[in-house]
């Protein structure tokens, strides 16, 4: 257990990725095209195929933070294959609809473990533009990638829970470089933010989701969700809070 007073913030950014955002962004080799807003980036007036509104939005307020001196920082990315559990493409009707079916699922290992989980459009596909964390996010300051949600069987919201590329696993990755704090942020808040949060409170570190560099799917839900997070020990703070002062004050 870290003493008391200890201080090592990690900064977890969830899946700030093509298909959770407005307005996508096309990876472009390069060539003797016009220079785009971002190299090798072309705009594209398509959303995203499950566009969080204001998705887009948090980015500025999550490279500031990036810019801070914490411990270590991690982006995760929802990274599906094709023929993923949650996709309503892969359902036969009637219970196949996005957004609004919701089906039962088991546990690959424990039959009799059941969790029942909404359906979503296509979306994070390995290998796909969408996938592809967003050209705004000053990806050169992250320290590390989690690709979340690759079995194929399974949903996973957490960045916590059965990684497969990275057989350590997230948890043990912050112990390893003493991390006592976690900041989450990123897409979406009433998802895969929420869920994250909560298993790393529950892994022991003390946790805070960044209210302003945040958003959700579903709006009407944040103040629900909110009670939920403090229910767990996970606390909503502001960037103008103490929280993250107190990363500001690190020696960097
Ligand atoms: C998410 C729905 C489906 C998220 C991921 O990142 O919040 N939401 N997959
Ligand atoms: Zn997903």
């Amino acid at each position: 257990m870290p003493a008391e007073n200890e201080f090592k913030p990690a900064l977890l950014i969830v899946d700030l990725q093509e298909d959770f955002c407005p307005r996508h962004y096309f990876r472009v080799p390069p060539g003797p095209s016009p220079p785009s807003l971002f190299a090798n980036h072309v705009p594209s007036p398509q959303n995203g195929s499950l566009a969080v509104a204001g998705g887009r939005d948090i980015a500025p307020i999550i490279n500031s933070l990036l810019s801070l001196p914490f411990t270590l920082k991690v982006a995760t990315k929802d990274f599906h294959p094709r023929d993923h559990i949650s996709f309503a493409s892969n359902h036969p009707p009637p219970h196949n609809k996005p957004f609004e079916s919701v089906i039962t699922i088991a546990n690959p290992y424990n039959a009799s473990e059941t969790e029942r989980t909404r359906l979503w459009p296509d979306h994070c596909v390995q290998g796909t533009p969408g996938a592809e964390l967003i050209p705004e996010l000053d990806i050169a300051k992250i320290q590390h990638v989690v690709e979340k949600g690759q079995d194929k069987r399974v949903e996973m919201y957490s960045a916590f829970a059965a990684p497969f590329r990275d057989p350590r696993g997230l948890a043990e990755r912050l112990r390893e470089s003493g991390v006592t704090h976690v900041f989450v942020v990123g897409l979406a808040m009433d998802y895969c933010v929420n869920f994250t949060a909560v298993d790393a409170a529950k892994e022991g570190f003390e946790t805070y989701v960044v209210e302003e560099a945040t958003r959700a799917v579903d709006p009407g839900t944040w103040d629900e969700v909110k009670v939920s997070l403090a229910g767990h020990g996970v606390k909503m703070v502001s960037v103008e809070g103490r929280e993250v002062e107190r990363v500001k004050g690190l020696a960097s």
